[in-house]
């Protein structure tokens, strides 16, 4: 039994059967038990009656107790005093009176001390855990991890024992971080900057951050972090020249290498390559990031564990990611407990983040009795079981000190670890706010706090560590340079503006979309290769029958060269890219095996439960195959794998929402990364979204993956967004996303019920030849027959197609719209020349008139056929109904007018009586039905 855990379970009845069991033969108890008996006896001289023994026990119980709850009393707050006790600290709950005071103990579990009296013992037990420093920790329940922070922290007594060399270096630090908050506050009056001011020991944190994290190999840092102080840590940790950041202050400041709108100065991400003073070098690297706090976490997870995966990092230790939160948004973004979530996953481990809280005990106006239902901000990441290190950020030197000991902790046992730094908010939200509105009391306080230079200076000062010139030296010297940078940018204006795109793995890859179709065809001989190594197992692996009977008849299929169903066409897409030398990384819920039951990229061994992964065993020399399950999130893993895409441009890097309409479960992704970085911080990214689309009767929540809000969000070429209707379509449109020239997300309607649809399957040659069509025309009409054509994209085809066969219909033409963005122009033009004879033109859509792409096609269409009609299922509030028999029986209708009835018609089982009539997109726009049809020339 460990030491620790014995103590926890303290039971005096227990202790005493022990004391007396151990005294008739000491070989009778425990390890544990003996060595705490042999110390106690040594430090009672032999004679044990049993009141000693209850107070010592007790003084044991206190040791335990300073240090699960030490840290309520610790002195963490400036602006207020520390809490003078608490009741399960004082002496009676541990059996004790202050008449122990001045009795001599063993003191043996506290470590680096064996005997002291009561009153020593609550002395060193205060500085450790009650001081400027309070430290959760207990709950972790790994015991050598709880030791190792024990001899960290109680050896020393939390205290920083720093050299004069060292505090000069925090002042210096201190004095970056002020007086650049006062240069832009005087130079630049009045402009939001989200001051630093009142938290200035981030800077100090953050710098020995960088240092140490190098000393102990680490070459690169991952930054995220929202508002507050990012222009500080811009200039004096990630080095952005003071050049730069001044000019974005600049009245007339326009950005001159950029493409797209651009973001604010205090959104914009930085990186640089830093020489420490230790003399390692490393690379830092702050992503951009948006408004929503707290978005970026995963984006930064993702992003370092590419870099990890890439430079072959499996010990994570090269690369680190760094996240610096707000105590408001720590406490009340679901996003955190997410990211945290994230951080003992197989698939998007990081080897352990460093989180730092600028815990200015406010958010914006809110205080943190509203803010949260926690005592402290960072409860949540207490379900990780990492330490949490609180600390008062007015004694810099303790911020240092929990700081060095955090990144140990990190590079130690590679789990996350927390700094929360207490401190305060010397402005308003930002500099045009005024705090006393709704804070009058911390204001008033916060008004005669003296800035933590000034405090620190004089300590210094006092101690003799450095002179009063010194410092004006230092100040001057600082403000020296901001000023020549200053007048610098007044004269030359700098030539680097804005983020620098497109370089290190990214160089050779375009910013711009081209829109020309590319091969995407594989050999056979390669498709034969893969197709076999998905039915190949390592011998005696014993799949579940029904497993093994689908790869078998899969194998012998594809041997007979039968035609490819969609989830084979997928596995040999895959395969095909690995062996080409492109990296596969695929996660999301349930996805190895898929949703659908149509995956299966992994199998399982019946007895043993041990997995195999066909796709990572095809060729030796094939690049890497990563499947997950992800953790029940879309948030955070959409951000995870979005940050995975940026620094991996080479890799395929997929998403599979279960069904489409959880993707908006990430929305905040999607809108503020997902379409818009590459405009506002010209990153792009080649993810892909796999969204299973589709009205199948299964109810309001499994039939739509919500593609007009996709469509809504298409502009500038900024993704694509398309709905393959055949296997061999979306084989091509995987292999596209990496075989041209550029990267933008690709957001894929994916199919559930025609996984296993009969007429879902392709013939092998359209896999070995050919690409991506935009635009399926109709091979199979006469186009001199044609009189109606319907436009149509995703799985409605099929229901049109078959009922257009059924009835023997041979003047309908169906057109599938296989890329809705970028809108395929040329290809659609094709289509309205080969059925220029026909008379009528209607979309059909499976979806309601206010969702699917109708709203975006009709002003598309329009510019090519002004007459074009529609015919959808009715307006509606839900997607979709949640009978199934009234599904059919629109579907059925839905599919009946398109071939033949008059549109536009709306469809709906069960019309609503009351409802107010509403105008259509195109009512009293719409042409006469005898109207000779008339093609646009564009
Ligand atoms: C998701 C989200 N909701 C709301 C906001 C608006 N907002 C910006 S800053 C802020 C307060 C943040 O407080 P805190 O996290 O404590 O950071 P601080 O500004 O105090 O440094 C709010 C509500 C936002 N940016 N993002
Ligand atoms: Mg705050």
């Amino acid at each position: 039994m460990s030491g620790s855990s014995l103590a926890s379970r303290w039971n005096l009845d227990a202790i005493e059967a022990a004391y007396r069991d151990w005294k008739q033969d000491p070989d009778s108890v425990s390890e544990s038990w003996r060595h705490f008996f042999e110390g106690f006896e040594l430090g009672q001289g032999a004679t044990a009656p049993s009141d000693d023994i209850s107070a010592q026990t007790g003084v044991v119980r206190l040791i335990y107790g300073y240090r699960n709850l030490g840290h309520y009393l610790a002195q963490l707050d400036p602006l207020s005093d520390a809490r003078a006790s608490h009741p399960l600290l004082e002496l009676s709950e541990f059996g004790l009176t202050p008449a122990d005071l001045d009795r001599s103990f063993a003191a043996a579990p506290f470590v680096g001390l064996t005997r002291a009296t009561l009153r020593e013992l609550i002395d060193v037990l205060r500085q450790t855990y009650c001081h400027t420093i309070g430290v959760e920790y207990m709950h972790i329940l790994d015991t050598p991890i709880r030791r190792w922070l024990q001899e960290r922290m109680e050896k020393g007594r939390n205290l920083p024992r720093f050299s004069n060399e060292k505090k000069h270096w925090l002042l210096n630090q201190l004095h970056y971080a002020t007086l650049f908050e006062r240069f832009l506050h005087s130079r630049f009056v009045g402009q939001k900057r989200f001051s630093l001011e009142g938290a200035e020991a981030l800077i100090p944190i953050l710098e020995t951050v960088v240092e140490r994290a190098a000393s102990s190999g680490a070459r690169e840092i991952i930054l995220g972090m929202a508002h507050r102080g990012r222009l500080n840590v811009l200039a004096n940790i990630l080095r952005k020249p003071y050049q730069e950041l001044f000019a974005e202050f600049e009245e007339n400041y326009l950005p001159q290498s950029q493409d797209g709108d651009g973001d604010v100065k205090y959104h914009l991400g930085f990186s640089s390559d830093r020489t420490t003073a230790g003399g390692a070098q490393i690379h830092l690297s702050l992503s951009p990031n948006p408004s929503h706090l707290e978005a970026v976490d995963p984006v930064v997870e993702g992003r370092c564990r590419a870099k990890q995966w890439l430079f072959r990092d499996t010990e994570r230790r090269l690369g680190i990611p760094l996240l610096i939160h707000g105590d408001a948004a720590f406490a009340g973004q679901g996003l955190v407990a997410e990211t945290l979530n994230l951080s003992n996953l197989q698939g998007y481990r990081t080897g352990g983040t460093i989180h730092v809280i600028v815990n200015n005990q406010i958010g914006f106006t809110t205080a943190p009795a509203d803010a949260r239902s926690t005592a402290y901000c960072t409860d949540v990441a207490k379900m990780i079981q990492v330490p949490i290190f609180h600390v008062n950020g007015e004694d810099p030197e303790a911020a240092v000190f929990v700081t060095e000991l955090a990144v140990d902790f990190r590079q130690t046992f590679n789990r996350d670890v927390v700094i929360d730094m207490y401190c305060y908010r010397r402005h308003g939200h930002n500099e045009g706010d005024e705090p006393s509105f709704t804070q009058p009391l911390m204001y008033h306080k916060i008004k005669d706090r003296p800035p933590l230079t000034e405090i620190y200076t004089e300590k210094l000062i006092l101690e003799g560590a450095i002179t009063a010139e010194e410092t004006t030296a230092m100040t001057e010297k600082f403000e020296g340079k901001l000023q020549a940078a200053l007048e610098e940018i007044k004269t030359r204006p700098p030539e680097h503006m804005g983020m620098r795109g497109f370089s290190g793995r990214w160089r050779g890859l375009s910013p711009h979309v081209a829109h020309v179709p590319i091969k995407t065809g594989v050999a056979l001989s390669v498709l034969q290769t893969v197709s076999d190594a998905l039915a190949h197992r390592p011998e005696s692996f014993e799949v579940h029958p029904k497993i093994a009977k689908l790869i078998e008849t899969r194998k012998r299929d594809f041997d007979e060269r039968k035609p490819v169903d969609w989830s084979c066409a997928e596995l040999l897409a895959f395969g095909s890219l690995v062996v080409e030398g492109v990296p596969v990384r695929l996660s999301g819920q349930d996805a190895r095996r898929g949703t659908f039951s149509q995956r299966h990229a992994v199998l399982y061994d019946m007895d043993s439960g041990e997995s195999y992964y066909p796709l990572a065993s095809i060729a030796p020399d094939q690049a890497p195959f990563s499947i997950y399950d992800s953790l029940l999130s879309e948030a955070a893993v959409l951000g995870f794998e979005f940050g995975f895409s940026l620094d991996s441009p080479n890799s395929l890097v997929l998403w599979e929402a279960q069904f489409g309409d959880f993707a908006n479960g990430a929305q905040v992704i999607i809108d503020q990364f997902l379409v818009c970085s590459s405009s506002k911080w010209q990153r792009d990214s080649g993810l892909v979204l796999l969204l299973p689309h589709g009205y199948e009767g299964q109810g309001p929540e499994h039939s739509s993956a919500r593609i007009e809000r996709f469509l809504q969000l298409c502009g500038e070429d900024n993704i694509q967004v398309c709905n393959p209707t055949s296997p061999s379509q979306y084989f091509h449109v995987l292999r596209r996303q990496m075989k041209r020239g550029f990267r933008k997300p690709l957001i894929l309607m994916t199919p559930k019920s025609f996984l296993r649809h009969k007429l879902v399957v392709s013939p092998i040659d359209e896999l070995t030849d050919g690409h991506f069509h935009e635009v399926i025309g109709d091979s199979a009409v006469d186009p001199d027959a044609v009189r109606r054509v319907l436009f149509c994209s995703g799985k409605v085809y099929y229901d049109l197609y078959e009922k257009r066969a059924t009835e023997g219909i041979r003047d309908v033409a169906l057109v599938r719209i296989e890329q809705l963005y970028p809108f395929p122009l040329d290809p659609l033009r094709e289509a309205f020349q080969r059925f220029r004879k026909a008379k009528e033109w209607i979309w059909v859509q499976e979806e309601s008139l206010n969702m699917g792409a109708w709203s975006y096609m009709e002003p598309r269409l329009r510019t090519l056929i002004s007459s074009i009609k529609y015919v959808s299922r009715d307006t509606s509030a839900s997607p979709a109904t949640g009978s199934r028999t009234i599904h059919v029986r629109e579907q059925q209708e839905l599919v009946e007018i398109a071939l033949r009835g008059a549109a536009p018609h709306l469809v709906r089982a069960f019309p609503l009586q009351k409802r107010r009539p509403e105008p259509g997109p195109n009512d009293g726009r719409l042409q006469d039905q005898e109207q000779a049809v008339e093609v646009k020339p564009v």
